[in-house]
Protein backbone atom coordinates (compact mmCIF):
# COMPACT_ATOMS: atom_id res chain seq x y z
CA UNK A 1 0.00 0.00 0.00
CA UNK A 2 1.50 3.29 -1.66
CA UNK A 3 1.55 6.12 1.37
CA UNK A 4 0.18 9.56 -0.77
CA UNK A 5 1.11 12.07 1.37
CA UNK A 6 4.19 13.35 3.85
CA UNK A 7 2.02 13.90 6.74
CA UNK A 8 0.76 9.99 6.27
CA UNK A 9 3.81 9.14 5.54
CA UNK A 10 5.17 10.68 8.67
CA UNK A 11 1.97 9.30 10.88
CA UNK A 12 2.83 6.13 9.87
CA UNK A 13 6.64 5.68 10.78
CA UNK A 14 5.97 7.57 14.52
CA UNK A 15 3.30 5.17 15.03
CA UNK A 16 5.30 1.88 14.04
CA UNK A 17 8.39 3.45 15.14
CA UNK A 18 6.45 4.22 18.88
CA UNK A 19 4.67 0.65 18.91
CA UNK A 20 6.91 -2.28 16.98
CA UNK A 21 7.82 -4.49 19.27
CA UNK A 22 11.95 -4.52 20.14
CA UNK A 23 15.26 -6.80 20.84
CA UNK A 24 16.98 -4.88 23.56
CA UNK A 25 20.20 -6.60 22.74
CA UNK A 26 22.49 -4.97 25.60
CA UNK A 27 20.72 -4.61 29.58
CA UNK A 28 21.95 -4.95 32.84
CA UNK A 29 18.52 -6.42 33.47
CA UNK A 30 17.68 -9.94 34.53
CA UNK A 31 14.72 -12.17 34.28
CA UNK A 32 12.87 -13.40 37.60
CA UNK A 33 14.53 -16.44 38.07
CA UNK A 34 17.38 -14.31 39.50
CA UNK A 35 15.56 -13.28 42.31
CA UNK A 36 17.33 -9.88 43.95
CA UNK A 37 19.21 -9.52 40.91
CA UNK A 38 16.27 -8.22 39.29
CA UNK A 39 15.92 -4.58 40.09
CA UNK A 40 12.67 -2.34 40.07
CA UNK A 41 10.61 -0.04 41.27
CA UNK A 42 10.78 3.51 42.68
CA UNK A 43 13.89 3.37 44.53
CA UNK A 44 15.43 1.56 42.59
CA UNK A 45 14.93 3.88 40.11
CA UNK A 46 15.66 6.62 41.81
CA UNK A 47 19.34 5.64 42.55
CA UNK A 48 20.17 4.84 39.50
CA UNK A 49 24.05 5.55 39.29
CA UNK A 50 22.98 8.21 36.48
CA UNK A 51 20.98 10.14 39.20
CA UNK A 52 23.63 9.64 41.90
CA UNK A 53 26.28 11.80 39.75
CA UNK A 54 23.48 14.29 38.79
CA UNK A 55 22.26 14.78 42.22
CA UNK A 56 26.13 15.17 43.91
CA UNK A 57 26.10 18.29 41.03
CA UNK A 58 24.36 19.63 43.93
CA UNK A 59 25.21 19.20 46.79
CA UNK A 60 28.12 20.96 48.70
CA UNK A 61 30.94 20.14 50.75
CA UNK A 62 29.44 19.87 54.01
CA UNK A 63 27.34 16.42 52.69
CA UNK A 64 30.28 13.22 52.77
CA UNK A 65 30.10 10.70 49.88
CA UNK A 66 30.22 8.43 52.87
CA UNK A 67 27.02 10.04 54.49
CA UNK A 68 25.26 9.39 50.97
CA UNK A 69 26.34 5.96 50.91
CA UNK A 70 25.35 5.10 54.49
CA UNK A 71 22.06 6.02 54.13
CA UNK A 72 19.38 3.48 53.39
CA UNK A 73 18.26 2.87 49.72
CA UNK A 74 14.96 4.61 50.93
CA UNK A 75 16.86 7.39 52.62
CA UNK A 76 19.06 7.81 49.23
CA UNK A 77 16.01 8.25 46.99
CA UNK A 78 14.48 10.95 49.22
CA UNK A 79 17.63 12.28 48.84
CA UNK A 80 17.73 12.50 44.95
CA UNK A 81 14.46 12.96 44.86
CA UNK A 82 14.59 16.50 46.92
CA UNK A 83 17.97 17.35 44.99
CA UNK A 84 16.83 16.90 41.14
CA UNK A 85 13.17 16.87 41.35
CA UNK A 86 11.88 19.46 43.93
CA UNK A 87 14.67 21.70 44.54
CA UNK A 88 15.77 21.89 40.45
CA UNK A 89 13.49 20.87 37.91
CA UNK A 90 14.41 17.14 35.98
CA UNK A 91 15.85 18.59 32.80
CA UNK A 92 18.51 15.94 32.29
CA UNK A 93 17.95 12.46 29.70
CA UNK A 94 17.74 10.51 33.33
CA UNK A 95 15.98 12.52 35.33
CA UNK A 96 13.36 13.02 32.46
CA UNK A 97 13.16 9.58 31.96
CA UNK A 98 12.43 9.04 35.73
CA UNK A 99 9.09 11.38 34.76
CA UNK A 100 8.32 9.42 32.17
CA UNK A 101 8.45 6.08 33.73
CA UNK A 102 5.72 7.78 36.66
CA UNK A 103 3.53 8.86 33.78
CA UNK A 104 3.11 5.63 31.86
CA UNK A 105 3.02 3.66 34.58
CA UNK A 106 0.10 5.51 35.14
CA UNK A 107 0.77 7.77 38.26
CA UNK A 108 -0.25 11.67 38.53
CA UNK A 109 3.32 12.77 38.37
CA UNK A 110 1.82 16.23 39.46
CA UNK A 111 1.21 15.15 42.84
CA UNK A 112 5.14 15.14 43.30
CA UNK A 113 4.71 12.78 46.26
CA UNK A 114 6.90 9.43 46.24
CA UNK A 115 5.09 7.84 48.58
CA UNK A 116 1.78 7.51 46.70
CA UNK A 117 4.25 6.00 43.72
CA UNK A 118 5.69 3.79 46.36
CA UNK A 119 2.67 2.62 47.65
CA UNK A 120 0.82 2.20 44.17
CA UNK A 121 4.09 -0.64 43.29
CA UNK A 122 4.24 -1.88 46.79
CA UNK A 123 1.36 -5.02 46.23
CA UNK A 124 3.19 -6.05 42.99
CA UNK A 125 5.12 -9.02 42.76
CA UNK A 126 7.86 -8.96 40.33
CA UNK A 127 6.87 -11.49 37.80
CA UNK A 128 3.91 -9.12 37.37
CA UNK A 129 5.93 -5.89 37.39
CA UNK A 130 8.14 -7.91 34.48
CA UNK A 131 4.83 -7.94 32.60
CA UNK A 132 3.44 -4.67 32.78
CA UNK A 133 7.25 -3.25 31.83
CA UNK A 134 7.38 -5.31 28.62
CA UNK A 135 3.91 -4.35 27.53
CA UNK A 136 4.19 -0.88 27.88
CA UNK A 137 7.52 -1.06 26.68
CA UNK A 138 6.60 -3.16 23.53
CA UNK A 139 10.24 -4.85 24.58
CA UNK A 140 10.16 -8.54 23.08
CA UNK A 141 13.36 -9.55 23.85
CA UNK A 142 15.28 -8.73 26.52
CA UNK A 143 19.78 -9.33 26.83
CA UNK A 144 21.01 -9.99 29.93
CA UNK A 145 24.72 -8.87 31.03
CA UNK A 146 26.18 -12.29 32.57
CA UNK A 147 29.24 -12.28 34.79
CA UNK A 148 30.14 -16.49 36.39
CA UNK A 149 31.75 -14.51 38.71
CA UNK A 150 29.59 -13.01 40.46
CA UNK A 151 28.82 -15.49 43.27
CA UNK A 152 25.09 -14.57 44.06
CA UNK A 153 24.43 -14.64 39.88
CA UNK A 154 26.64 -18.22 39.50
CA UNK A 155 24.56 -19.73 42.28
CA UNK A 156 21.60 -19.18 39.64
CA UNK A 157 23.02 -21.57 36.90
CA UNK A 158 24.68 -23.52 38.88
CA UNK A 159 21.70 -24.33 41.61
CA UNK A 160 19.00 -22.72 40.56
CA UNK A 161 18.12 -23.80 37.30
CA UNK A 162 19.34 -20.75 35.49
CA UNK A 163 16.75 -18.61 32.98
CA UNK A 164 13.72 -20.22 32.03
CA UNK A 165 12.29 -16.84 30.85
CA UNK A 166 12.13 -17.52 27.03
CA UNK A 167 12.01 -13.00 26.81
CA UNK A 168 15.35 -13.47 28.11
CA UNK A 169 18.36 -14.43 26.71
CA UNK A 170 21.97 -14.46 28.22
CA UNK A 171 25.56 -12.61 27.03
CA UNK A 172 28.45 -13.75 28.56
CA UNK A 173 30.55 -10.88 30.27
CA UNK A 174 34.19 -11.83 30.58
CA UNK A 175 35.65 -8.16 31.33
CA UNK A 176 38.17 -9.82 34.28
CA UNK A 177 39.44 -11.83 31.96
CA UNK A 178 40.94 -8.95 29.68
CA UNK A 179 41.02 -5.86 32.09
CA UNK A 180 42.30 -7.81 35.56
CA UNK A 181 43.70 -10.82 34.63
CA UNK A 182 45.34 -11.44 37.98
CA UNK A 183 42.03 -11.07 39.91
CA UNK A 184 40.33 -13.53 37.48
CA UNK A 185 42.75 -16.41 37.71
CA UNK A 186 42.17 -16.14 41.69
CA UNK A 187 38.29 -16.66 40.65
CA UNK A 188 38.95 -19.42 37.76
CA UNK A 189 41.15 -21.22 40.16
CA UNK A 190 38.31 -21.14 42.88
CA UNK A 191 36.42 -22.83 40.11
CA UNK A 192 38.36 -25.38 39.02
CA UNK A 193 40.04 -24.16 36.34
CA UNK A 194 44.12 -24.72 36.64
CA UNK A 195 45.07 -21.06 35.49
CA UNK A 196 48.14 -19.61 36.38
CA UNK A 197 49.48 -15.52 35.14
CA UNK A 198 51.44 -16.68 33.17
CA UNK A 199 50.48 -17.21 29.93
CA UNK A 200 50.86 -21.15 29.22
CA UNK A 201 49.13 -23.80 26.79
CA UNK A 202 47.41 -25.16 30.44
CA UNK A 203 46.61 -21.99 30.88
CA UNK A 204 44.48 -21.30 27.26
CA UNK A 205 42.90 -24.78 27.56
CA UNK A 206 41.47 -23.81 30.78
CA UNK A 207 40.11 -20.38 29.90
CA UNK A 208 38.78 -22.17 27.00
CA UNK A 209 37.10 -24.72 28.84
CA UNK A 210 35.82 -22.08 30.97
CA UNK A 211 34.45 -19.86 28.19
CA UNK A 212 32.58 -22.82 26.37
CA UNK A 213 31.75 -23.79 29.73
CA UNK A 214 29.84 -20.77 30.46
CA UNK A 215 28.36 -20.48 27.10
CA UNK A 216 26.83 -23.83 26.71
CA UNK A 217 25.46 -23.42 30.51
CA UNK A 218 23.72 -19.78 29.61
CA UNK A 219 23.03 -20.42 25.76
CA UNK A 220 25.37 -17.17 25.62
CA UNK A 221 24.53 -15.61 22.39
CA UNK A 222 27.55 -13.62 22.61
CA UNK A 223 30.68 -13.06 24.57
CA UNK A 224 30.86 -9.83 25.88
CA UNK A 225 33.29 -6.82 26.90
CA UNK A 226 34.10 -3.33 28.07
CA UNK A 227 37.38 -2.02 27.26
CA UNK A 228 39.21 0.93 28.31
CA UNK A 229 40.09 3.90 25.84
CA UNK A 230 43.60 2.72 25.65
CA UNK A 231 42.98 -1.32 24.33
CA UNK A 232 45.26 -1.32 21.23
CA UNK A 233 44.85 -4.26 19.12
CA UNK A 234 47.04 -6.47 17.96
CA UNK A 235 49.67 -5.65 20.98
CA UNK A 236 52.65 -7.66 23.04
CA UNK A 237 50.25 -7.49 25.89
CA UNK A 238 47.84 -9.79 27.59
CA UNK A 239 44.94 -8.79 25.99
CA UNK A 240 45.85 -9.53 22.78
CA UNK A 241 47.33 -13.20 23.35
CA UNK A 242 43.77 -13.56 25.24
CA UNK A 243 41.23 -12.61 22.52
CA UNK A 244 43.83 -14.97 19.46
CA UNK A 245 44.49 -17.48 21.58
CA UNK A 246 41.52 -18.02 23.72
CA UNK A 247 38.23 -15.92 22.81
CA UNK A 248 38.40 -15.32 18.78
CA UNK A 249 39.21 -19.65 18.86
CA UNK A 250 35.83 -20.40 21.39
CA UNK A 251 33.96 -17.75 19.61
CA UNK A 252 33.96 -19.11 16.47
CA UNK A 253 34.09 -22.85 17.76
CA UNK A 254 30.69 -21.62 18.82
CA UNK A 255 29.28 -19.67 16.02
CA UNK A 256 28.96 -16.35 18.32
CA UNK A 257 29.47 -12.91 18.09
CA UNK A 258 32.53 -11.02 20.14
CA UNK A 259 30.66 -7.55 21.42
CA UNK A 260 33.16 -4.71 22.40
CA UNK A 261 32.08 -1.73 24.57
CA UNK A 262 34.96 0.15 23.91
CA UNK A 263 35.91 3.52 25.89
CA UNK A 264 35.33 3.74 29.29
CA UNK A 265 37.47 4.88 32.09
CA UNK A 266 36.39 3.73 35.38
CA UNK A 267 36.31 5.06 38.62
CA UNK A 268 37.89 8.42 37.84
CA UNK A 269 36.08 9.28 40.76
CA UNK A 270 36.13 6.57 43.21
CA UNK A 271 33.38 7.95 45.74
CA UNK A 272 31.07 8.20 43.36
CA UNK A 273 31.49 3.98 42.93
CA UNK A 274 29.72 2.85 39.78
CA UNK A 275 28.67 6.02 39.18
CA UNK A 276 32.21 7.58 38.90
CA UNK A 277 33.28 6.07 35.52
CA UNK A 278 33.89 8.89 32.67
CA UNK A 279 34.44 8.70 29.10
CA UNK A 280 37.19 8.83 26.64
CA UNK A 281 38.46 8.58 23.53
CA UNK A 282 39.59 4.84 21.99
CA UNK A 283 41.53 4.01 18.86
CA UNK A 284 39.40 2.85 15.92
CA UNK A 285 42.24 1.44 14.91
CA UNK A 286 42.07 -1.96 17.12
CA UNK A 287 38.33 -2.77 15.80
CA UNK A 288 40.10 -2.43 12.17
CA UNK A 289 42.49 -5.20 13.15
CA UNK A 290 40.19 -7.22 14.59
CA UNK A 291 37.55 -7.72 11.72
CA UNK A 292 40.63 -7.50 9.13
CA UNK A 293 42.13 -10.49 10.98
CA UNK A 294 38.80 -12.66 11.82
CA UNK A 295 36.97 -11.77 8.58
CA UNK A 296 34.25 -14.73 9.49
CA UNK A 297 34.30 -14.01 13.07
CA UNK A 298 31.27 -11.11 13.80
CA UNK A 299 32.17 -8.37 16.18
CA UNK A 300 29.43 -6.09 17.75
CA UNK A 301 30.80 -2.53 18.49
CA UNK A 302 29.78 0.32 20.61
CA UNK A 303 32.07 3.23 22.19
CA UNK A 304 31.58 5.51 24.16
CA UNK A 305 33.41 9.05 22.92
CA UNK A 306 31.13 10.82 20.75
CA UNK A 307 34.18 11.50 18.71
CA UNK A 308 35.03 8.28 17.71
CA UNK A 309 31.77 7.87 16.04
CA UNK A 310 31.91 8.88 12.99
CA UNK A 311 35.03 7.09 12.19
CA UNK A 312 33.69 3.25 14.00
CA UNK A 313 30.42 4.08 11.49
CA UNK A 314 32.93 4.56 8.34
CA UNK A 315 34.64 1.60 9.53
CA UNK A 316 31.46 -0.65 9.31
CA UNK A 317 31.21 0.12 5.47
CA UNK A 318 34.05 -1.80 5.40
CA UNK A 319 33.63 -5.11 7.10
CA UNK A 320 30.37 -6.85 6.88
CA UNK A 321 31.56 -8.69 9.92
CA UNK A 322 31.34 -5.15 12.04
CA UNK A 323 27.67 -4.55 13.50
CA UNK A 324 27.59 -0.61 15.20
CA UNK A 325 25.41 -0.98 17.51
CA UNK A 326 23.15 1.41 20.13
CA UNK A 327 24.27 4.83 21.63
CA UNK A 328 25.90 4.10 25.03
CA UNK A 329 25.58 5.23 28.12
CA UNK A 330 26.36 9.24 28.06
CA UNK A 331 25.39 9.30 24.79
CA UNK A 332 21.91 7.69 25.17
CA UNK A 333 20.79 11.29 25.33
CA UNK A 334 18.64 12.97 22.73
CA UNK A 335 21.01 14.96 20.82
CA UNK A 336 23.23 12.63 20.70
CA UNK A 337 20.61 9.68 19.54
CA UNK A 338 19.58 12.18 16.91
CA UNK A 339 22.71 13.46 15.83
CA UNK A 340 24.11 9.36 15.39
CA UNK A 341 21.20 8.17 13.96
CA UNK A 342 21.46 10.55 11.34
CA UNK A 343 24.89 10.11 10.42
CA UNK A 344 24.94 6.06 10.78
CA UNK A 345 21.21 6.11 8.29
CA UNK A 346 23.66 8.27 5.88
CA UNK A 347 26.29 5.91 6.24
CA UNK A 348 25.22 2.66 6.33
CA UNK A 349 21.19 2.69 5.47
CA UNK A 350 19.31 0.40 7.81
CA UNK A 351 22.29 -1.74 8.08
CA UNK A 352 23.02 -1.12 11.55
CA UNK A 353 21.20 -1.48 15.21
CA UNK A 354 20.54 2.07 16.27
CA UNK A 355 20.23 1.48 20.31
CA UNK A 356 20.31 -0.48 23.45
CA UNK A 357 18.87 0.64 26.27
CA UNK A 358 21.62 -0.40 29.24
CA UNK A 359 18.91 -0.75 31.81
CA UNK A 360 19.95 -1.62 35.19
CA UNK A 361 16.28 -0.80 36.78
CA UNK A 362 13.40 -2.79 34.94
CA UNK A 363 11.26 0.02 34.55
CA UNK A 364 13.66 2.23 32.88
CA UNK A 365 13.04 0.17 29.55
CA UNK A 366 9.97 2.24 29.22
CA UNK A 367 11.42 5.49 28.91
CA UNK A 368 14.44 4.74 27.28
CA UNK A 369 13.09 2.87 24.58
CA UNK A 370 10.33 5.95 24.02
CA UNK A 371 12.79 8.32 23.84
CA UNK A 372 15.05 6.64 21.37
CA UNK A 373 11.73 5.38 19.48
CA UNK A 374 10.61 8.97 18.99
CA UNK A 375 14.00 10.06 17.63
CA UNK A 376 14.61 7.32 15.55
CA UNK A 377 11.45 7.16 13.94
CA UNK A 378 11.67 10.63 13.19
CA UNK A 379 15.01 10.56 11.31
CA UNK A 380 13.98 7.85 9.20
CA UNK A 381 11.22 9.68 8.41
CA UNK A 382 13.05 12.67 7.43
CA UNK A 383 14.82 9.98 5.10
CA UNK A 384 11.46 8.76 3.35
CA UNK A 385 10.65 12.43 3.03
CA UNK A 386 13.89 12.87 0.73
CA UNK A 387 12.95 10.42 -1.13
CA UNK A 388 9.17 10.98 -1.44
CA UNK A 389 10.61 14.72 -2.63
CA UNK A 390 12.67 12.56 -6.04
CA UNK A 391 9.10 10.59 -6.30
CA UNK A 392 9.48 7.61 -4.44
CA UNK A 393 7.19 6.71 -2.28
CA UNK A 394 7.80 4.32 0.72
CA UNK A 395 4.61 1.75 1.63
CA UNK A 396 3.68 1.11 5.00
CA UNK A 397 5.27 -2.81 4.58
CA UNK A 398 8.39 -1.03 3.49
CA UNK A 399 8.25 1.04 6.38
CA UNK A 400 7.67 -2.22 9.02
CA UNK A 401 10.51 -4.08 6.95
CA UNK A 402 13.12 -1.15 7.78
CA UNK A 403 11.92 -0.23 11.76
CA UNK A 404 12.07 -4.33 11.81
CA UNK A 405 15.90 -4.52 10.35
CA UNK A 406 16.82 -1.49 12.65
CA UNK A 407 14.79 -2.88 16.11
CA UNK A 408 14.96 -6.55 14.98
CA UNK A 409 16.08 -8.52 12.39
CA UNK A 410 19.81 -6.47 12.40
CA UNK A 411 20.95 -8.30 15.13
CA UNK A 412 19.03 -11.44 15.02
CA UNK A 413 20.48 -12.01 10.95
CA UNK A 414 24.13 -10.70 12.67
CA UNK A 415 23.75 -13.68 14.87
CA UNK A 416 23.00 -16.43 12.34
CA UNK A 417 19.62 -17.21 14.57
CA UNK A 418 16.05 -17.01 14.37
CA UNK A 419 14.01 -14.47 16.22
CA UNK A 420 12.33 -16.33 19.11
CA UNK A 421 8.51 -15.95 18.85
O1 LIG B 1 30.07 -1.70 30.93
C1 LIG B 1 28.86 -1.56 30.74
O2 LIG B 1 28.13 -2.46 30.29
C2 LIG B 1 28.26 -0.21 31.08
O3 LIG B 1 27.10 -0.05 30.34
C3 LIG B 1 28.00 -0.12 32.56
O4 LIG B 1 29.12 -0.51 33.23
C4 LIG B 1 27.57 1.27 33.02
O5 LIG B 1 27.69 1.34 34.40
C5 LIG B 1 26.18 1.59 32.62
O6 LIG B 1 25.25 1.22 33.28
C6 LIG B 1 25.97 2.38 31.45
O7 LIG B 1 24.86 2.60 31.00
ZN1 LIG C 1 26.17 -1.84 29.97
Amino acid sequence: LTIESVTTMKETVERLAMTMPVTDMHTHLFSADFGNLLLWGIDELLIYHYLISESFRWSDDQESYDAFWAMSKREQADWIWNKLFIEHSPVSEAANGFITILHRLGFDVSSRNLNDYREALASRTTAQQVDEVLRISNVKHVLMTNDPFDPEERDVWLNRGGNTDPRFSAALRVDALLNDWPNAVQQLRSLGYEASEEWTERTIEEVSRFLSEWIVRMDALYLAVSMPGDFVYPAEDHRTRMIDEAMVPVCQQHGIPFALMIGVRRRVNPELRLAGDMSMDSDVSAVEALCRRYPSQKFLVTMLARSNQHELTVLARKFRNLMVFGCWWFLHIESMVEEMTKFRLELLGTSVIPQHSDCRVFEQLIYKWEHSRRIIGQVLASKYERLYNSGWKVTEEEIKRDLDDLFNRNFWRFLGKEQPE
